[in-house]
């Protein structure tokens, strides 16, 4: 590179040497983090994902949403490795390996009560693992008034309701971008505390009128939920950037998906926080360059719960049969989840704003029975095709929707020890995905259990 140093050299150019060469030896090499990330709108079965990988890994963590999240696996516990299901809201799923540390990072909303009930459940369980979940003193709270708050603004918008979880989310996370929320530290001060506390509930008063809500009570009920909580407390920025110069193998659990994220997804039909890659950095603290592999999940057809446009949604017999042979009810509220085709149009934009290394296609068997399996490949407006993912929602609700249809293949695959033992349609199926949206397919779904997982290297 030729520069022009006028003190210097005044007058003379140089070849200057490249910043690497200069700062070989300085500069710190990252050991990288793995992250795992949903890719359409949610429940994809990260949760399984996590817990495979998580076997490998030291830390595992989760940086955004709060514990509207819900991930199902289903993993041997025990002397007698009794297959156990576990459902995991605001807890890391990683952690069921018991060799694994989880981390709440800052960019999560933390309910105390629904944190302490879903560690109490898992010991129950039989899981040990409340020496090792650890919280960012910089995460956000969620309290009971943010629930209910979450409930009346579900009311107030009527028949353009979100279909929210009613957890609270939405309204702490406001709280926070308001800058008048309650961090994790705001605990241990008291006083700081409940002047604070008194002060956002008289604002929610204000809004949306006088609700049922003992404020004393709670401010003293957290007053028992912080001395609790202080053995988890940790600086997340020093324990992860520790951690990461102490050679620990750290992987990133995503909550929701990218169609649900603040920016990218299908707002207002969207959770509040940054679901996204990006927001893995702002959850956790961590530059950009730390992330090493990211994996998109992805299912085999579409799901979604709560309002908004849904292009591919069938309300007929196919929407069912996913309904029920995946068994698409909430992990968290129960519902119903929406069932569709698989939309590569919505998967291509997702492949674009998180640049999945790799895929795992998930509940790849669901498909078994069907003979005849529909893709979407294209959307159009007024019989032109769209270029990009439309921002408005007008827009994406009136598209047509172009699909490509493939042959099924009409058998169990369950039992398939190995990518090439699946059934030949199967197979185009897969590599049809992974060819439209240049990302390997790297892990593929055939079951729930932790042994329904077929790699391919
Ligand atoms: P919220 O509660 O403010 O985050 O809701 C806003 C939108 O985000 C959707 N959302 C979800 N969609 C799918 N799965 C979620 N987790 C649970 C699960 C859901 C459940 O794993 O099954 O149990 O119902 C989840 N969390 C939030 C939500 O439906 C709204 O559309
Ligand atoms: P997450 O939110 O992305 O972690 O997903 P959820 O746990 O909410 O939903 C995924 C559901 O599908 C869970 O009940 C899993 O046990 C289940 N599951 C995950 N992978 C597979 C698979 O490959 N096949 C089948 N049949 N079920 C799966
Ligand atoms: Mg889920």
């Amino acid at each position: 590179r030729l520069v022009f140093h006028p003190c210097r050299h005044s007058h003379h150019w140089f070849e200057e040497p490249k910043f690497s060469e200069r700062h070989r030896g300085k500069r710190r090499r990252w050991v990288v983090l793995t992250v795992v990330l949903g890719s359409q709108w949610g429940d994809e079965g990260k949760g399984k994902l996590v817990d495979i990988l998580s076997a490998d890994f030291d830390i595992c963590a989760r940086c955004a949403g709060g514990n509207n999240a819900g991930h199902t696996i289903v993993a041997p516990i025990g002397p007698q490795n009794v297959p156990t299901t576990f459902a995991f809201h605001l807890l890391p799923s990683g952690i069921v390996n018991t060799g694994c540390v989880g981390l709440v990072g800052n960019g999560v909303v933390i309910h105390l009560p629904s944190f302490f009930e879903e560690l109490d459940t898992l010991e129950r369980q039989g899981l040990k693992c409340s020496d090792r979940v650890f919280v960012s003193d910089r995460a956000h709270l969620v309290f009971d008034f943010h629930q209910i708050v979450d409930g009346l603004k579900e009311v107030e918008l009527g028949g353009s309701s979100i279909g929210t979880t009613k957890k609270g989310i939405g309204p702490a996370y406001s709280s926070k971008a308001s800058r008048s929320g309650l961090r994790v530290h705001h605990l241990f001060d008291h006083g700081t505390f409940a002047g604070k506390f008194r002060k956002l509930v008289e604002g929610r008063f204000k809004r949306y009128g006088h609700f049922e809500y003992d404020t004393e009570a709670e401010i003293e009920r957290y007053k028992l939920l912080a001395e609790r909580l202080k053995p988890h407390v940790v600086d997340s920025v020093s324990y992860i950037h520790g951690a990461l110069a102490s050679q620990k193998k750290v992987l990133v659990e995503g909550a929701n998906a990218l169609m649900l994220d603040i920016d990218f997804g299908t707002y207002p039909y969207v959770t509040s926080s940054s679901t996204d890659i990006g927001g893995v950095c702002t959850g956790l603290g961590i530059p950009p360059k730390a992330i090493g592999h990211t994996i998109g999940v992805v299912k085999a057809y579409t799901t979604r719960v709560g309002g908004g446009p849904f292009p591919t949604e069938q309300l007929n017999d196919v929407g069912v049969h996913f309904q029920e042979v995946g068994r698409e009810y909430g992990t968290t509220t129960g519902r119903r989840r929406r069932c569709g085709w698989l939309d590569l149009v919505v998967m291509k934009y997702s492949c674009l704003i998180n640049g999945y290394d790799s895929l795992n296609l998930t509940k790849l068997d669901v498909l078994d029975d069907l003979s005849e399996i529909k893709v979407a490949v294209k959307y159009t407006v007024d019989g032109k095709d769209l270029s990009h993912f439309p921002a408005d929602l007008d827009v994406l609700s009136g598209v047509e929707v172009v699909y490509e249809t493939l042959p099924g293949w009409k058998t169990c695959i369950r039992s398939a020890a190995s990518f090439e033992e699946l059934p030949e349609n199967c197979q185009k199926y897969v590599e049809f995905i992974e060819a439209f949206l240049a990302t390997p397919i790297e892990w593929i779904g055939i079951g729930p259990g932790r042994e329904n997982m077929l790699r391919r290297q």
